[in-house]
């Protein structure tokens, strides 16, 4: 097994010093950009959403620089009305709130059910063994918390438990029974959950089909699909080391699995663990994970961020682009971010009449939303040397309906302006045409371009660009819609 160092820390007892909780950091404001806090450091964000309120409920990083060991007593809570601007409450629970647990605030997660908040934590008890699975509860999301149960509700002494009890997921179902998940050292475990919240209804079994899991499981459901996403820390498309982990997915019909693997929704980060949970807030996803991205930051001086997450309409969803700005107050379907409807491009396949070998095509369906035409942050398309008319094509394997497209043009005030036009075709089967109808087919900087026209079913969709004399062209997004 490989060595992890953060899993040697010493099991120090510190539930004495806290002599309570939200008292050492006042609530306040926090960023309105990536991380969302940089007053503190913080790890392993789980959200919630109550009405239009999503908490984020992340253990502290307290390591002093150079200590390459996980320095963790509290749990601390922010929240924010619209993933932009965060407001720190401060502690909320912490070693202290476990009499039995003695280090370790290691990765929770809030479940709510009948109007109370089940805090699930890892924590390192003073029985046999290392980490355990402690819960407190609440009356409301902010607290105050107490211990639910006087001692752990998982530990290694429980049968079929993980070879590192660690990070539990919980979701209750709209039947009202609740699942646990949980595990590291990649042993994923599940089990039902009785009613009160507090004890296991049933055996530990070890979940099927959540391929490479190493840790941080995230269990929700939408559209009546189940979802876990968990950290996985393979070189197969994963990460660049196995130090360092993604975060991959499948999906499930059924709550305790068979789990089907989808692939990787959001890839390596600064920080060597890779801790995240998915939410939906106002109509919109999010993605809340950490790095080690704050000033002074490293992978035991964690801070937590948000960005936008994007689901296709086959219920896949697109990897996370990681950001320094946050959702900010635009991106997404609307004013700002791509129009809405189901963009059919995600799911095609990318080729081109030429690109540049220090750009890439696959930058056209990557879901990034550029802040303006120069912004090469999520990958740039760019044809440079090339002049006239140049070609980009989606494939898909079988036909479409399409009837729209938007382009965000790149410009990179060198060798690539903005088109002087462009010319929609499909493949009819035997050869390209114009495609029926087409409206004017915009090059405006700095902004989505839609162009319509008539509904057609084709297996390709090829968009013609035409430079401006002198210059080669680019495309930061190219969407394609459904009608
Ligand atoms: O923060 C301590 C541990 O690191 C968490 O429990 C894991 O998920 C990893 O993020």
């Amino acid at each position: 097994m490989r060595s992890r160092r953060w899993f040697r820390v010493a099991a120090g007892g510190v539930a004495g010093l806290l002599a309570g909780v939200g008292l050492a950091i006042p609530a306040g404001p926090a960023s309105a950009a990536n991380p969302i806090i940089t007053s503190i450091y913080t790890a392993d964000p789980a959200p919630l959403v109550v009405g239009n309120t999503m908490y984020v409920y992340a253990g502290r990083d307290e390591a002093p620089t150079g200590d390459n060991n996980f320095r963790m007593r509290e749990w601390h809570v922010l929240s924010s009305t619209d993933a932009n601007t965060w407001t720190h409450h401060g502690a909320r629970a912490s070693i202290a709130t476990f009499p039995w647990a003695g280090a370790d605030a290691w990765a929770s997660e809030v479940e709510p059910r009948n109007g109370r908040y089940y805090w699930y934590t890892s924590v390192n008890g003073r029985g046999a063994g290392w980490m355990d699975i402690g819960v407190a509860v609440a009356d409301s999301p902010l607290g105050p918390f107490t211990d639910a149960k006087g001692g752990p509700l998982i530990s290694d002494s429980t049968p079929n438990s993980s070879g590192l009890n660690i990070d539990p997921t919980v979701f209750v179902d709209d039947d009202g029974q609740a699942y646990i998940y949980w595990g590291g050292y990649w042993g994923a475990r599940a089990a039902r959950l009785k009613s009160n919240m507090i004890e296991l209804d049933g055996a530990v079994v070890t979940p099927q089909g959540l391929s490479n899991f190493w840790e941080a499981p995230w269990m929700f459901k939408r559209n009546g699909l189940y979802y876990m996403m968990y950290a996985a820390n393979d070189t197969n498309g994963c990460v660049t080391s196995s130090s360092y982990a993604c975060q991959r997915y499948a999906t499930a019909t059924n709550p305790m699995g068979p789990w089907t693997h989808r692939g990787i929704v959001l890839g390596q980060v600064s920080s060597t663990t890779n801790h995240a949970g998915v939410v939906e807030l106002n109509g919109n996803w999010y993605m809340v994970y950490h790095t080690a991205n704050a000033p002074g930051g490293g992978n035991f001086r964690r801070s937590v961020a948000v960005d936008r997450l994007y689901f296709n309409a086959d219920g896949t969803m697109q990897r996370v682009v990681q950001t320094s700005t946050g959702p900010g107050p635009g991106p997404g379907p609307g004013p700002g971010g791509p129009p809405a409807g189901t963009n059919l491009a995600t799911s095609a396949t990318a080729t081109t009449s030429y690109v540049s070998s220090w750009e890439t095509v696959a930058a056209l369906n990557n879901g990034g939303v550029p802040a303006n035409s120069a912004d090469r942050s999520n990958l740039a398309y760019g044809n440079w040397p090339q002049q006239g008319t140049q070609w980009v094509e989606y494939t898909w394997p079988s036909a479409r309906n399409v009837n729209r497209i938007a382009t965000y043009w790149f410009d990179d005030d060198q060798g690539i302006d903005l088109p002087a036009s462009c010319q929609v075709q499909y493949w009819t089967g035997s050869a390209y045409a114009n495609v029926p109808g087409q409206s004017s087919c915009g090059v405006a900087g700095n902004t989505y371009n839609v162009t319509t026209f008539n509904s057609v079913s084709t297996t390709r969709l090829r968009l013609n660009i035409t430079s401006r004399s002198g210059f080669s062209t680019g495309l930061l997004e190219w969407l394609a819609y459904q009608p």
